[in-house]
């Protein structure tokens, strides 16, 4: 089955998923073993890879470590084409709706077409949505695009709907890596209410009780990386 299909399926169900974000740089290899052991053991529905900057050259290394002992699906969530990599099983195609700036609305996006095409990586379209969080996070200053206000509601709205009005099969409502404050749940219920495709929230998520909250208010898909990295037993403490 594919990705999508089996994202649309869940929602149809009211099945909530959960993906935990690695970040190829913040890997700690001689911990590998046990980071996928707590994968497993964890509620983790999908592994996203990538991030606003990535130097590590083993995104390829650790896509095949993790699929040595780990089934779940590996989507990539690349800041840029030189994240992508033909080990994964798809792609969020991001382009950042909530920005102004064209390299990250389609430049990059057209760049990454001929090493795509060499690939057979699920390519999934996603609205990307930078809300603010309260400290500027890196997706704000590599993307140099101003996130869009907290209070802004109608204008996420709007950019979301206009997301699905453009066909994006995804909405993904960020506050940013390591946001003081994650997505408002009056935003979530917003937008989840007012669009039909599914609709992912991260950044800034930092309890379990965050995540029911997110889920409660609308979202389908909720991304967990920095409390993940800061402590691997985050499924069994918080
Ligand atoms: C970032 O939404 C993800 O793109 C996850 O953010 O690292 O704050 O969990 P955190």
């Amino acid at each position: 089955k594919n990705i999508y299909s089996e994202i649309l399926e869940a929602k149809s169900q009211k099945r909530k998923l959960l993906a935990i974000l690695l970040d190829p740089d913040k890997i700690i290899w001689q911990a590998m073993n046990d980071l996928i052991l707590k994968i497993n053991q964890s509620p983790a529905t999908h592994i996203f890879i990538g991030g606003s900057l990535v130097f590590s050259d083993k995104i390829d290394e650790l896509i095949l470590k993790i699929k040595e002992k780990c089934d779940l699906p590996v989507v990539l969530f690349p800041g840029n084409p030189t994240q992508i990599s033909n080990k994964a099983d798809g792609i969020l195609f991001l382009s950042l709706i909530s920005g102004r700036n064209p390299d990250y609305l389609i430049e990059h996006q057209v760049k990454a077409v001929p090493i795509l095409k060499r690939t057979n990586l699920e390519i999934i379209s996603t609205g990307y949505i930078l809300i603010e969080g309260g400290n500027e996070t890196a997706v704000s200053k590599v993307s140099q695009t101003k996130p869009i206000s907290r209070v802004r509601f109608q204008e996420v709205l709007h950019t979301a709907q206009a997301g699905e009005m453009l066909g994006n099969k995804l909405i993904y409502l960020e506050a940013g890596s390591g946001a003081h404050l994650s997505v408002p749940s009056e935003i979530i219920e917003l937008v989840s209410k007012n669009i039909e495709i599914p609709l992912i929230v991260g950044g800034g998520i930092k309890s379990q009780n965050e995540i029911q909250k997110a889920y409660t208010f609308g979202a389908d898909l909720v991304v967990i990386g920095t409390a993940f990295e800061n402590d691997n037993n985050f499924f069994n403490n918080h």
